[in-house]
Protein backbone atom coordinates (compact mmCIF):
# COMPACT_ATOMS: atom_id res chain seq x y z
CA UNK A 1 0.00 0.00 0.00
CA UNK A 2 1.62 3.54 1.10
CA UNK A 3 3.64 4.43 -1.99
CA UNK A 4 0.51 3.37 -4.41
CA UNK A 5 -1.80 4.71 -2.27
CA UNK A 6 0.47 8.12 -2.19
CA UNK A 7 0.51 8.47 -6.47
CA UNK A 8 -1.39 10.74 -6.26
CA UNK A 9 -1.02 12.17 -2.62
CA UNK A 10 0.65 15.29 -3.47
CA UNK A 11 -2.97 16.08 -4.64
CA UNK A 12 -4.71 15.19 -1.63
CA UNK A 13 -3.97 18.58 -0.22
CA UNK A 14 -4.47 20.50 -3.69
CA UNK A 15 -7.77 22.33 -4.34
CA UNK A 16 -9.59 19.81 -7.35
CA UNK A 17 -8.75 22.60 -10.19
CA UNK A 18 -5.27 22.87 -9.31
CA UNK A 19 -4.87 18.90 -9.45
CA UNK A 20 -6.35 18.76 -13.15
CA UNK A 21 -4.29 22.32 -14.23
CA UNK A 22 -1.20 20.79 -12.70
CA UNK A 23 -1.16 16.98 -12.53
CA UNK A 24 -2.94 15.44 -15.21
CA UNK A 25 -4.05 11.91 -14.00
CA UNK A 26 -2.37 10.45 -16.95
CA UNK A 27 1.43 10.57 -15.80
CA UNK A 28 0.11 8.36 -12.94
CA UNK A 29 -0.89 5.30 -14.03
CA UNK A 30 -0.87 2.31 -12.13
CA UNK A 31 1.64 1.19 -14.60
CA UNK A 32 3.47 4.21 -14.38
CA UNK A 33 3.52 4.06 -10.68
CA UNK A 34 4.85 0.22 -10.65
CA UNK A 35 7.86 0.98 -12.80
CA UNK A 36 8.54 3.43 -10.35
CA UNK A 37 8.00 1.72 -7.61
CA UNK A 38 10.53 -1.27 -9.17
CA UNK A 39 13.21 1.37 -10.20
CA UNK A 40 13.39 3.08 -7.09
CA UNK A 41 13.48 0.03 -5.35
CA UNK A 42 16.63 -1.55 -6.93
CA UNK A 43 19.78 -0.41 -5.78
CA UNK A 44 21.17 2.87 -5.42
CA UNK A 45 25.20 3.29 -5.96
CA UNK A 46 27.43 5.98 -5.21
CA UNK A 47 29.55 6.35 -8.39
CA UNK A 48 31.57 9.69 -8.00
CA UNK A 49 31.89 13.47 -6.76
CA UNK A 50 32.83 15.53 -8.44
CA UNK A 51 34.59 19.28 -8.31
CA UNK A 52 35.73 19.75 -11.88
CA UNK A 53 34.49 19.84 -15.48
CA UNK A 54 37.53 17.45 -16.17
CA UNK A 55 36.50 14.97 -13.58
CA UNK A 56 32.92 14.41 -14.89
CA UNK A 57 32.47 10.96 -15.03
CA UNK A 58 31.93 9.10 -18.70
CA UNK A 59 28.13 9.23 -19.72
CA UNK A 60 27.03 5.70 -19.40
CA UNK A 61 22.99 6.25 -18.68
CA UNK A 62 20.33 8.97 -18.57
CA UNK A 63 20.74 11.14 -16.15
CA UNK A 64 18.22 13.79 -13.89
CA UNK A 65 19.90 16.91 -12.18
CA UNK A 66 18.75 17.59 -8.75
CA UNK A 67 18.85 21.24 -8.40
CA UNK A 68 17.91 24.09 -6.06
CA UNK A 69 19.20 26.46 -3.58
CA UNK A 70 20.28 25.18 -0.50
CA UNK A 71 17.97 24.44 2.29
CA UNK A 72 15.39 23.91 -0.37
CA UNK A 73 15.09 20.21 0.85
CA UNK A 74 17.02 18.12 -1.93
CA UNK A 75 18.60 15.58 0.35
CA UNK A 76 15.47 14.60 1.70
CA UNK A 77 13.77 14.21 -1.12
CA UNK A 78 16.46 12.51 -2.83
CA UNK A 79 16.78 10.30 0.12
CA UNK A 80 12.72 9.56 0.34
CA UNK A 81 12.74 8.68 -3.91
CA UNK A 82 15.56 6.15 -2.93
CA UNK A 83 14.18 5.62 0.22
CA UNK A 84 18.25 5.56 0.99
CA UNK A 85 20.46 7.89 3.38
CA UNK A 86 23.26 8.44 1.29
CA UNK A 87 22.95 11.89 0.47
CA UNK A 88 22.24 13.06 3.55
CA UNK A 89 25.72 11.29 4.46
CA UNK A 90 27.24 12.26 1.75
CA UNK A 91 26.90 16.35 2.19
CA UNK A 92 27.51 15.73 5.91
CA UNK A 93 31.44 15.20 4.63
CA UNK A 94 33.00 18.19 3.86
CA UNK A 95 34.25 19.37 0.80
CA UNK A 96 31.94 17.59 -0.57
CA UNK A 97 28.87 20.24 -1.01
CA UNK A 98 30.55 21.84 -3.71
CA UNK A 99 30.74 18.58 -5.68
CA UNK A 100 28.68 17.32 -8.37
CA UNK A 101 27.55 13.55 -6.70
CA UNK A 102 26.52 10.87 -8.50
CA UNK A 103 24.54 7.73 -8.24
CA UNK A 104 23.93 4.85 -10.41
CA UNK A 105 20.29 3.58 -9.27
CA UNK A 106 19.40 0.30 -10.67
CA UNK A 107 21.56 0.11 -13.71
CA UNK A 108 19.13 2.30 -15.36
CA UNK A 109 19.08 6.18 -14.49
CA UNK A 110 22.02 8.18 -12.96
CA UNK A 111 20.61 10.46 -10.28
CA UNK A 112 22.66 13.50 -10.25
CA UNK A 113 23.29 15.69 -6.42
CA UNK A 114 23.98 19.47 -7.95
CA UNK A 115 25.45 20.91 -5.14
CA UNK A 116 22.84 24.03 -3.69
CA UNK A 117 22.89 27.33 -4.96
CA UNK A 118 21.79 30.69 -3.03
CA UNK A 119 23.81 30.28 0.14
CA UNK A 120 23.92 33.79 1.44
CA UNK A 121 27.25 33.24 2.87
CA UNK A 122 29.18 31.69 -0.20
CA UNK A 123 31.74 33.59 -0.71
CA UNK A 124 32.71 35.35 -4.20
CA UNK A 125 34.95 32.79 -5.16
CA UNK A 126 32.97 29.83 -4.19
CA UNK A 127 29.92 31.21 -6.18
CA UNK A 128 32.02 31.66 -9.49
CA UNK A 129 33.38 28.43 -9.12
CA UNK A 130 29.71 26.67 -8.23
CA UNK A 131 28.35 28.24 -11.51
CA UNK A 132 31.32 27.68 -13.74
CA UNK A 133 30.78 23.89 -12.93
CA UNK A 134 27.00 23.65 -12.83
CA UNK A 135 26.78 25.56 -15.57
CA UNK A 136 29.45 23.28 -18.14
CA UNK A 137 27.98 20.30 -16.75
CA UNK A 138 24.17 21.63 -17.67
CA UNK A 139 24.64 23.10 -20.77
CA UNK A 140 27.08 20.01 -21.85
CA UNK A 141 25.96 16.67 -20.87
CA UNK A 142 24.26 14.92 -23.44
CA UNK A 143 23.35 12.27 -21.05
CA UNK A 144 21.24 14.84 -18.88
CA UNK A 145 17.53 13.76 -19.70
CA UNK A 146 16.01 16.38 -17.60
CA UNK A 147 16.99 18.66 -14.59
CA UNK A 148 14.90 18.45 -11.60
CA UNK A 149 14.55 22.14 -10.34
CA UNK A 150 13.50 22.05 -6.68
CA UNK A 151 11.35 25.15 -5.29
CA UNK A 152 10.34 26.01 -1.88
CA UNK A 153 6.33 25.53 -1.65
CA UNK A 154 6.25 28.38 0.89
CA UNK A 155 8.50 30.75 -1.50
CA UNK A 156 7.44 29.86 -4.87
CA UNK A 157 10.31 30.63 -7.71
CA UNK A 158 11.91 33.22 -6.59
CA UNK A 159 14.96 35.73 -8.13
CA UNK A 160 17.56 33.17 -6.51
CA UNK A 161 16.02 30.81 -9.27
CA UNK A 162 15.86 32.36 -12.25
CA UNK A 163 19.01 32.43 -13.52
CA UNK A 164 18.80 28.30 -13.12
CA UNK A 165 15.89 28.67 -15.19
CA UNK A 166 17.50 31.17 -17.81
CA UNK A 167 20.19 28.80 -17.95
CA UNK A 168 17.63 25.68 -18.70
CA UNK A 169 16.15 27.64 -21.41
CA UNK A 170 18.75 28.61 -23.47
CA UNK A 171 20.98 25.35 -23.36
CA UNK A 172 17.15 23.62 -24.02
CA UNK A 173 17.67 21.39 -21.12
CA UNK A 174 14.40 20.17 -20.55
CA UNK A 175 13.59 20.86 -16.81
CA UNK A 176 10.46 20.02 -14.36
CA UNK A 177 9.90 22.07 -10.98
CA UNK A 178 9.13 20.19 -8.05
CA UNK A 179 7.27 21.96 -5.05
CA UNK A 180 9.10 20.75 -2.19
CA UNK A 181 7.54 20.74 1.84
CA UNK A 182 3.99 20.80 0.79
CA UNK A 183 2.88 19.85 4.50
CA UNK A 184 4.64 23.52 5.52
CA UNK A 185 1.87 25.13 3.76
CA UNK A 186 -2.14 25.29 3.53
CA UNK A 187 -4.05 23.83 0.68
CA UNK A 188 -5.53 27.28 -0.92
CA UNK A 189 -1.92 28.96 -0.16
CA UNK A 190 -0.41 25.76 -2.15
CA UNK A 191 -2.89 25.92 -5.00
CA UNK A 192 -1.62 29.66 -5.20
CA UNK A 193 1.85 28.85 -5.55
CA UNK A 194 1.00 26.11 -7.57
CA UNK A 195 -0.88 28.25 -10.16
CA UNK A 196 1.82 31.11 -10.28
CA UNK A 197 4.37 28.66 -10.82
CA UNK A 198 2.78 27.13 -13.63
CA UNK A 199 1.95 30.09 -15.18
CA UNK A 200 5.33 31.14 -15.37
CA UNK A 201 6.69 28.02 -16.85
CA UNK A 202 4.48 28.37 -19.62
CA UNK A 203 6.51 31.44 -20.56
CA UNK A 204 9.55 29.26 -20.68
CA UNK A 205 10.95 27.87 -23.36
CA UNK A 206 12.12 24.34 -22.01
CA UNK A 207 10.08 23.63 -18.84
CA UNK A 208 8.30 21.02 -18.80
CA UNK A 209 4.42 21.93 -18.08
CA UNK A 210 3.48 19.73 -15.47
CA UNK A 211 4.66 20.18 -11.73
CA UNK A 212 4.98 18.02 -8.62
CA UNK A 213 4.22 18.38 -5.39
CA UNK A 214 5.74 16.63 -2.71
CA UNK A 215 6.88 16.46 0.90
CA UNK A 216 9.81 14.31 1.82
CA UNK A 217 8.78 14.82 5.69
CA UNK A 218 5.06 13.27 5.13
CA UNK A 219 6.04 11.54 1.80
CA UNK A 220 3.95 12.79 -0.33
CA UNK A 221 3.89 13.00 -4.52
CA UNK A 222 6.76 10.67 -3.94
CA UNK A 223 5.74 7.74 -6.06
CA UNK A 224 4.44 10.46 -8.84
CA UNK A 225 7.80 11.58 -8.79
CA UNK A 226 9.18 7.73 -9.05
CA UNK A 227 6.99 7.55 -11.88
CA UNK A 228 8.11 10.39 -14.04
CA UNK A 229 11.74 9.76 -13.65
CA UNK A 230 11.24 6.08 -14.18
CA UNK A 231 10.08 7.19 -17.89
CA UNK A 232 13.05 8.72 -18.36
CA UNK A 233 15.66 5.54 -17.40
CA UNK A 234 16.88 3.17 -19.90
CA UNK A 235 14.81 0.55 -20.77
CA UNK A 236 14.95 -2.63 -18.27
CA UNK A 237 16.63 -5.53 -19.79
CA UNK A 238 14.47 -8.55 -20.69
CA UNK A 239 14.69 -11.28 -17.82
CA UNK A 240 17.50 -13.62 -18.70
CA UNK A 241 16.09 -17.08 -19.73
CA UNK A 242 16.60 -19.72 -17.41
N1 LIG B 1 8.48 20.40 6.77
C1 LIG B 1 9.36 19.85 5.92
N2 LIG B 1 10.68 20.08 6.10
C2 LIG B 1 11.55 19.53 5.22
C3 LIG B 1 11.10 18.71 4.15
N3 LIG B 1 12.19 18.33 3.43
C4 LIG B 1 13.26 18.87 4.06
N4 LIG B 1 12.88 19.60 5.12
C5 LIG B 1 13.76 20.33 6.06
O1 LIG B 1 14.44 21.37 5.36
C6 LIG B 1 15.78 21.48 5.80
C7 LIG B 1 16.74 21.32 4.62
O2 LIG B 1 16.62 20.01 4.10
P1 LIG B 1 17.75 19.35 3.21
O3 LIG B 1 17.17 18.12 2.62
O4 LIG B 1 19.02 19.19 3.97
O5 LIG B 1 17.94 20.49 2.11
P2 LIG B 1 19.09 20.68 1.00
O6 LIG B 1 20.03 21.71 1.55
O7 LIG B 1 18.36 21.22 -0.16
O8 LIG B 1 19.72 19.36 0.74
C8 LIG B 1 15.97 20.40 6.87
O9 LIG B 1 15.79 21.00 8.14
C9 LIG B 1 14.86 19.41 6.59
O10 LIG B 1 14.43 18.73 7.73
C10 LIG B 1 9.68 18.47 4.01
O11 LIG B 1 9.19 17.77 3.13
N5 LIG B 1 8.88 19.07 4.93
MG1 LIG C 1 21.68 18.81 0.83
Amino acid sequence: MGDHAQAGCGLAAAPRDIIDDVYPARAFDAEAVEAGRLLFAKECRFVAGVGSAAALPPETLPEIAFIGRSNVGKSSLVNALTGRRMLARTSRTPGRTQQINFFELGGRLMLVDLPGYGFAAASKAAVKTWTALVEHYLTSRASLRRACLLIDSRRGITDTDRPILALCDNAALSYQVVLTKTDEVKPAALGEVARSVSAELKRRRAAHPEIHLTSAERRRGIAALRATLAGLAEVAPPPSPR
